[in-house]
Formats: C-alpha cells, sequence, structure tokens
C-alpha cells in the first residue's frame, strides 16, 4: 500500500457545491441516487473530475439530462473520473447499489440492530456513493430517505426535517435539509425502530432549539444523563466560548456497534451506546463521567470540526486536539478540576507517552499516512489537546480567548490547517513574546521531551539558580530533533510549604505564587534573587506541559510537596514519584536476588495521605493509587514484568495490614451515602471507600473479603458492585465463580453491563486468565463483531501487563489469532488491537521472540488490510 503525503496536497479541479442524495432502503440491498453540484476551481490547473469509491456498484451516471456510456467515464475500484465536464459547471448524477446489511467494517452505511446508520469519518462516504472525499470540499445537503414504515419508523438525515409522506407498498419517507455547508465526513444518516426522549434549549440570543435522543426500546430510562450532560455543554460553550448552536434541532442516536466512542455529524451525532446509556444500577461513575465529557466533546465540535473543518487528515488535531481541550476544560468545571487534571494526565501517560516512545511515533500533524483510520491515536487527540493547553498557558485565558475569537472570525465556513490556528493565536496576541516558529514544532516533531534539571540556592546572595536541560529522543522517520518551547509552570516552595516571591535577576517586580517560565534552549539556567531561604522548587504546576521530568529531588523534597504545594497535581505527582521511586528500587532488588523491603517512610507517606481523606475523598482516592504496572514498565529500559507485579502487590499488601484501622474508618465513613448523586462529592467518597477496599483485600487476610463480598451481595449501585466484583474476580475466593455466574444471570439481556463483566475477568492477574478468555470468546454473550464486547475482553486482555504478556507468549499468540480473525471483520478494530504488540522490544529476548513470531504471522496473512498493514509493518521495522 502506498503512503499519502502532506507535502502532496494539492486543492481539487472541482467544488461540490450541493448534494442532492436519494436513499432506497431495502432488505438485500439500497439504491443510493447522488445529484451532485459541480464548479471548476480555478486556482488550480484544469482536471478530471476524479471521485471516490469504495465497494460500489455503479448502476447509472449522468451529466445534466445526458446519461453516460460506459466509454464517457472511467471506473476502478477506487474511483470514478469523468472528463469534459462543462466549465460554467454541472449536475452530476449517478445511482449505485450497496448492501448495507453485510457491511461489518462498520464504515459508510451499516446495520446495528436492525436499524441503518452512518459512520463516514474519515472515509467511509466513498462507500455511500462516489465523491471528492475530502475534508476541503464542503457542500449544502438535501437528504430524502425512503424505508419500510413498519420496520423503520424513524428516518433521520443532517439539519431540518422538511418533508415527509407515504410511499407505495407500506413504505415512507422523510426529506432533511441542512442548510450549513459541510464536509463529506459530517453526513448522516439513521432510519430505524427507535425511541425517543426529548428536552428544549433556549440559546442565549433566543433560539429554540429541540433536543431528541434516540434509543432502541426499553432504554429510554437511561438516556437522562445524556440529556443533561448535553444542556450543560450548549450553556458552558456560549459562556466560556462565546459559541451558540446554529440550527434549531439537535438529535443524538445511540447505537450498540460502533467503532469508536461517537461522531459529530451535523446536528445528528451517532453514539456507541456506551457513551449515552446509564442508569445507577447499570452504570458506574466512570461511566457517568465518560457520558458528560462525550456527549460535550461531540456538541462542541459542532464550532470545533464542523463550522471549521479540516483542510485535509493531517491537520485532523485542528479539530480533535482543540476539542478534547475544550471537553477537558469543560470537565474540569463541571466537577473537580484537579482530579480531572490527574486523571487526564494519567491518560496521556499511559498511552500518549507509551505511543510516542514506540514504533507508531507520529507527530500532532502527521506528515504521511497509509490508512488514516490508524491516526485517531492520542498522539493527535491527547497530546493535541496539551497543545491547546500549552497555548493557553502561554498566553493567559484572555489572550487564548482572542486568539480563538480570531480564528473564527477568519475561518468560519472553510477548511483551514493547524498553521491557521497558530497564526489566529499568534496575531490576537501581538504583544505577546512568544517565538511561534519554536512552538509550531509541537505539531512536527515527535516524541515526548525529557527534561531535566537541578537547582542551587546560594544564602549570602539569596539566590536560587534553577538548571533546566531538554532533550528529544530520534523517533522513526526524524533521527535529529531541535529544541522545543517548553512552558515551566513553577513556583519555588519555602520551608514554611508557603510559595516564595518569584523575581528572576534583572526583574523590578515579584511575582508571588506560580509563574511559567519559556525553557527554549538544551539547557537553561533561570536565577531566582531575593529567596529569603533555600526552596524546593515545584516544577510543571498542572503538568504544564507533556515532558518527563527527572529532577534531583531527595524523597525528603517529595514528602515535603505531596504534603505543601499549593498546586494541587503537584502534590500528587509527588506521591507519585516518589511511589515509583521505591517500586523501581524493589524491582531491581528482586532482579539481584536480593529481599525486597518496603520503606517505612513511605508506608508513613501514605498513612498521611489516608489521614487526609476527610479534606478531598476524591483526590485522596488519586493520591492512594500506586502508579501502573503499564507506566512502571515505561520507565524501565527492559521491562521486568514479574518484577513490577511482584513489587507492587508487595508494597500494596504492606499499606493494607500497615493501615487496617485507618483503612476500614475511611471505608466505613464513606460508605452509605443516602440517595444515590453523581455528584464530585459522592463520586468522591465512592472513589476512596473502594481504594480502601482494595487495600484491604491487598492485605490478604479475611477482613477484606468479607467486605468485599458484602458489598458485591448489597450495593445497589454499579460503581460499587463493580468495584467488589473486580477485586473478588482477580482473587481465589471460593464465592468467585458463584458471584461471577450470579452476575451474568442478573444482566444478560444488558450488553454495556456485560462489556464490564468480560473486561474484569480479562483484566486479572490470576494466571488462569488467558485459558478463562478465551473460554469466552464462546460465552453466549460475546461477538466478535461488536467492537465494544472485543474491546472488553480482548483490548482488556492486552491492557493487563502480566497476563498479556506472560513468559511463553501464549498471550502474544492469542492476539495474533484474534488479529487475524478481525482482519477480514472488521479492519479498524483489528489494527486497533494490533497497537498492543507495538512496544515488543522493550521485553526480554524471550518475550521479544515470541512477539516477532506472532507479528510476522500476522503479516503474512493473505489480504490484511491497509489498517493492520500499516500497524504491523511499522512495528517489524
Ligand atoms: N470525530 C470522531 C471520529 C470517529 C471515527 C474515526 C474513524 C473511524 C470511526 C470513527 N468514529 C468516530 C470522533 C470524535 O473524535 O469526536
Ligand atoms: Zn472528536
Amino acid at each position: 500500500p502506498k503512503a499519502i503525503l502532506l507535502k502532496d496536497y494539492v486543492a481539487p479541479a472541482w467544488w461540490i457545491d450541493t448534494v442532492d442524495l436519494s436513499f432506497d432502503l431495502h432488505e438485500g440491498e439500497t439504491i443510493v441516487t447522488a445529484r451532485l453540484g459541480i464548479r471548476r476551481n480555478h486556482e488550480v490547473p484544469r482536471g478530471p473530475l476524479v471521485l471516490d469509491g469504495q465497494e460500489l456498484e455503479l448502476l447509472s451516471v449522468a451529466v445534466g439530462s445526458r446519461p453516460l456510456g460506459p466509454d464517457d467515464y472511467a471506473c476502478t475500484p477506487d474511483h470514478l473520473t469523468l472528463n469534459d465536464l462543462p466549465d460554467d459547471g454541472a449536475v452530476v448524477e449517478m445511482v449505485t447499489r450497496i448492501h448495507p446489511e453485510s457491511n461489518t467494517a462498520l464504515e459508510g452505511l451499516y446495520k446495528s440492530s436492525g436499524n441503518y446508520c452512518t459512520q463516514c469519518e474519515a472515509e467511509g462516504f466513498r462507500k455511500i456513493t462516489y465523491f471528492q472525499d475530502r475534508p476541503d470540499v464542503m457542500a449544502t445537503y438535501r437528504v430524502r430517505v425512503e424505508a419500510n414504515r413498519q420496520a423503520y419508523p424513524v428516518l433521520l438525515s443532517n439539519g431540518n426535517l422538511v418533508d415527509q409522506g407515504d410511499a407505495a407498498d407500506g413504505r415512507h419517507w422523510a426529506l432533511w435539509e441542512d442548510p450549513w455547508p459541510k464536509p463529506c465526513y459530517l453526513f448522516a444518516l439513521v432510519a430505524g425502530k427507535l425511541v425517543h426522549i426529548e428536552d428544549r434549549y433556549r440559546t442565549r440570543s433566543g433560539r429554540d432549539v429541540a433536543l431528541r435522543i434516540y434509543v432502541e426500546p426499553g432504554n429510554e430510562d437511561k438516556c437522562g444523563h445524556a440529556m443533561e450532560s448535553l444542556i450543560k455543554s450548549m450553556r458552558w460553550d456560549e459562556e466560556a466560548y462565546g459559541l451558540e448552536y446554529d440550527l434549531d434541532i439537535f438529535n443524538i442516536v445511540a447505537v450498540g456497534d460502533f467503532n469508536m466512542g461517537a461522531m459529530e455529524n451535523k446536528s445528528l451525532n451517532i453514539f456507541n451506546t456506551k457513551y449515552i446509556l446509564a442508569r445507577p444500577d447499570t452504570a458506574t461513575d466512570t461511566d457517568f463521567l465518560g457520558i458528560e465529557t462525550v456527549v460535550a466533546h461531540e456538541y462542541f465540535h459542532n464550532w470545533t470540526g464542523n463550522r471549521v473543518t479540516c483542510r485535509d487528515w493531517f491537520q485532523l488535531s485542528l479539530k480533535e486536539g482543540l476539542t478534547v481541550f475544550r471537553d477537558q476544560q469543560f470537565s474540569a468545571d463541571m466537577n473537580s478540576a484537579p482530579v480531572k487534571r490527574i486523571q487526564d494526565v494519567t491518560r496521556l501517560r499511559q498511552v500518549q507517552f507509551a505511543e510516542d516512545a514506540g514504533p507508531t511515533a507520529h507527530p500532532v500533524r502527521p506528515e504521511s499516512y497509509i490508512e488514516i483510520n490508524n491516526f485517531y491515536t492520542p498522539t493527535v487527540y491527547e497530546k493535541g489537546a496539551e497543545v491547546l493547553r500549552m497555548y493557553h498557558t502561554l498566553l493567559g485565558a484572555a489572550g487564548y480567548r482572542r486568539g480563538i475569537d480570531l480564528y473564527f472570525a477568519r475561518h468560519d465556513g472553510q477548511a483551514v490547517t493547524t498553521d491557521d490556528f497558530l497564526a489566529a493565536m499568534r496575531d490576537a496576541n501581538p504583544d505577546r513574546a512568544v517565538d511561534w516558529d519554536q512552538f509550531r514544532r509541537w505539531y512536527a516533531q515527535a516524541g515526548t521531551p525529557a527534561v531535566s534539571g537541578e537547582g542551587t540556592y546560594d544564602a549570602p546572595s539569596r539566590t536560587y539558580r534553577l538548571t533546566l536541560r531538554q532533550t528529544l529522543a530520534p523517533t522513526p522517520g526524524q533521527p535529529d530533533k531541535r529544541p522545543m518551547l517548553i512552558p515551566v509552570s513553577m513556583g519555588l516552595v519555602g520551608p514554611d510549604g508557603r510559595d516564595l516571591p518569584l523575581k528572576l535577576a534583572g526583574e523590578d517586580e515579584a511575582v508571588t505564587g506560580t509563574r511559567v517560565l519559556a525553557l527554549r534552549e538544551a539547557e537553561q539556567d533561570f536565577t531566582f534573587t531575593g529567596v529569603a531561604a533555600s526552596p524546593v522548587p515545584s516544577l510543571f504546576r498542572g503538568f504544564s506541559a507533556p515532558v518527563k521530568l527527572s529532577f534531583d529531588y531527595t524523597d525528603a523534597d517529595l514528602t515535603f510537596l505531596m504534603a505543601h504545594d499549593s498546586d494541587p497535581f503537584n502534590r500528587w505527582e509527588a506521591g507519585q514519584t516518589l511511589a515509583a521511586r521505591l517500586l523501581l528500587g524493589l524491582v531491581a532488588d528482586r532482579a539481584a536476588g536480593h529481599d525486597m523491603i518496603v520503606p517505612a517512610s513511605f508506608v508513613d507517606a501514605i498513612g498521611q495521605t489516608l489521614s487526609r481523606a476527610g479534606e478531598d475523598p476524591a483526590f485522596t482516592a488519586l493520591a492512594l493509587t500506586l502508579p501502573s504496572e503499564n507506566y512502571l514498565g515505561q520507565l524501565m529500559g527492559v521491562i521486568d514484568v514479574d518484577g513490577i507485579h511482584a513489587a507492587r502487590e508487595l508494597v500494596r499488601g504492606t499499606i493494607g495490614r500497615s493501615h487496617r484501622a485507618s483503612l476500614l474508618a475511611t471505608y466505613h465513613g464513606n460508605a452509605g451515602q443516602g440517595a444515590f448523586s453523581v455528584s464530585p462529592e459522592a463520586i468522591g467518597r465512592r472513589a476512596v471507600k473502594n481504594a480502601a477496599l482494595a487495600y484491604l483485600m491487598a492485605a490478604g487476610d479475611g477482613e477484606g473479603r468479607a467486605l468485599a463480598l458484602a458489598q458485591y451481595r448489597t450495593a445497589t449501585g454499579m460503581t460499587d458492585v463493580i468495584a467488589a466484583l473486580a477485586l473478588i474476580a482477580d482473587s481465589d475466593m471460593p464465592e468467585r465463580a458463584d458471584a461471577l455466574s450470579a452476575f451474568a444471570a442478573k444482566w444478560r439481556q444488558e450488553p454495556l453491563v456485560m462489556d464490564k463483566w468480560f473486561m474484569i475477568q480479562a483484566t486479572s492477574a490470576r494466571p488462569e486468565t488467558l485459558a478463562e478468555v478465551r473460554a469466552l470468546l464462546s460465552h453466549p454473550g460475546f461477538n466478535i463483531r461488536n467492537p465494544n464486547k472485543v474491546y472488553a475482553l480482548i483490548g482488556a486482555f492486552t491492557g493487563n501487563a502480566v497476563a498479556f504478556h506472560a513468559a511463553g507468549g501464549a498471550g502474544y499468540e492469542f492476539l495474533a489469532d484474534r488479529v487475524i480473525e478481525l482482519n477480514r471483520l472488521n479492519p479498524q478494530v483489528a489494527s486497533r488491537m494490533a497497537k498492543a504488540f507495538a512496544r515488543w522490544r522493550n521485553y526480554d529476548a524471550e518475550r521479544q521472540a515470541a512477539a516477532k513470531v506472532a507479528l510476522e504471522r500476522v503479516a503474512h496473512t493473505p489480504d490484511l488490510s491497509r489498517d493492520v498493514y500499516e500497524i504491523v509493518s511499522r512495528s517489524l521495522e
């Protein structure tokens, strides 16, 4: 397969201004008639109209009223090419036949639980009709959908419903019109037997918007939280960004078969049910928070993505990085900002730092791809959001907002680039001394910068010199890197635990609290004057840049920051750094054949954290959580799978035994909270209670087990049920099998709840896990064609640090089999699963050999999709 390159971008030879589509949905086939109003693009040399198409059966083509014969056009499996079109424009009409009922790739038009739905981003529209399937071609759409009324009573598309009626043979039709020009990836159609809940929102300029959420019958009572989240998002976007909704209707449809989380199609968002359906007894707090974030994310795309879209797919982060940053800001405002930041950074480190360190590393704005679906990555999304956060940090809230306002003033209705975005930020802030050319490297250079440093205090001159160094390791295709512009949000913490005034040499005024330094050189000194006492520096407050910091802190400095840093993120960070240091020390001891001994000072520090649980339960729950096995693995040259697991379990057990009394007090003090609520406070209390329960279980005696069992049997909310069941499922308790089967018997009709059941079994560290996962492939609730099931069982298993990477390579062999099977059915899902192999070179020689055999087996599979080929070939390079 051939790579597509950013440098090859050329504007299309023809524009398509209007699209008239007619869908005739029949069992066994769908006939699509497309009328495209085309116009020559006089800014590029004259050329043919080349339309993309995939798996289409072309029935007829006409230009204006003139039918074309086979000699008048060229049709290949991927393209339809028309020559000699009139310069002053024309209407091209094409009729095609497609088969949504046999579409297992879930791209284009397909069926989920008998209902028709679409997924066109990134390049799925070409599976519906011939089109210039690229985001810089923006058109207005008129869509007629016709189907059997009884089987498909609901017929939806983008924009406004302008007409509807009956047709012959028990059929009916609806006509939709979207007045806003959009790229074809935002096209959507739904036809099915669905019910809806409805609400209204009045925008601040007085537009009344009808809000509807469509679901399969029986799920109406699980849509309330999504609707509340939508209304909150609409209000927040007006208040925080001055952005208002632009149509009278906003529809959401939830479907059970969906490759990703959701899709922002104009006024007709289509969601994975996972991000809509929630009731306290079926969904966990994580699910409720995920729904709030994803509903907001898709809604926010209405401006950042839809009104202003991407010129080409290399610019994907233009909309995704910005929209993730916006949804992070929103969720921080709706909940606890520090807790949200800690969760976001934990995820970034877990998945994006890992990506940046492996064979699929790529810049936020990639320069080449084989299959664009492989680039919906943590780098484009989450690192992209960090880039937005850095604009915000460097420009301040007001400067950032000026930039955003200018971006919309300049580009509303256009398809643009990340350079256009940067130019708007720059031009709106002419007084800011930011080196924008250097800042631009965040889009262009892959890899996670490593920042190291030290500080020296000189008492006689009352100066503190902070030295910071940055390096950026080579990544595939980028051997040489240049220094980045790194915003370092920081403070100096005095011996009394308070922030000292900050005055750099040569400055007149001191700043108290936090300030932002610009680290621009490979090595740079910052000299602070008038520093009354030797400070402990607090660096990268709020995680002001996506870097790996190693600073010469003593353990005592870290314990001090854990207790005193005014920045909550860095209080948490100090604890994590200390824990990682300790755990890696134990792993090294074990590898050297020494006993692992957990230092009392660390156990005491955890005791301190626990004693403050009442002040902020949600924060305490995070502070009590040790770095994950996968994250610890990233910190090692060669990952010691068993050593990391043994060390972490030892520390968890020691904490459980040493702090039994306070853990029990924390557990009981946060249980029984009255009426169920998903307020941040209630979620925080459940989180700390379940963190305490996990430590009590880790203590390894009857007390924790009895508590877990009692919680599992009596809890009514899914958060508590699953927290207890996960602990039981990861144990050898005699009640384990009964608890798991009782859960499955109770919830077998609820696919999303069953996903949790699959997941907790796949993530257990027990040695039997792989055999159990294999057996679960044949469970009646499992279906390899359903992405949620694949992610819950196979995906969760690949994230299981000990079981997937077990010595002998059986986990790798299992994954290779699943990737090969999925490759035929759903290449997008197959390639997502294949990414689990990416870091195989970081394991020991025996594991590497096993992983290589598995990868090569996948690579040699006949009919390998572009999606899987790209991941596997890069992994083997
Ligand atoms: N913009 C949406 C991306 C998406 C997608 C991409 C490829 C294949 C399937 C997909 N489903 C949704 C989601 C978002 O970021 O909002
Ligand atoms: Zn998005």
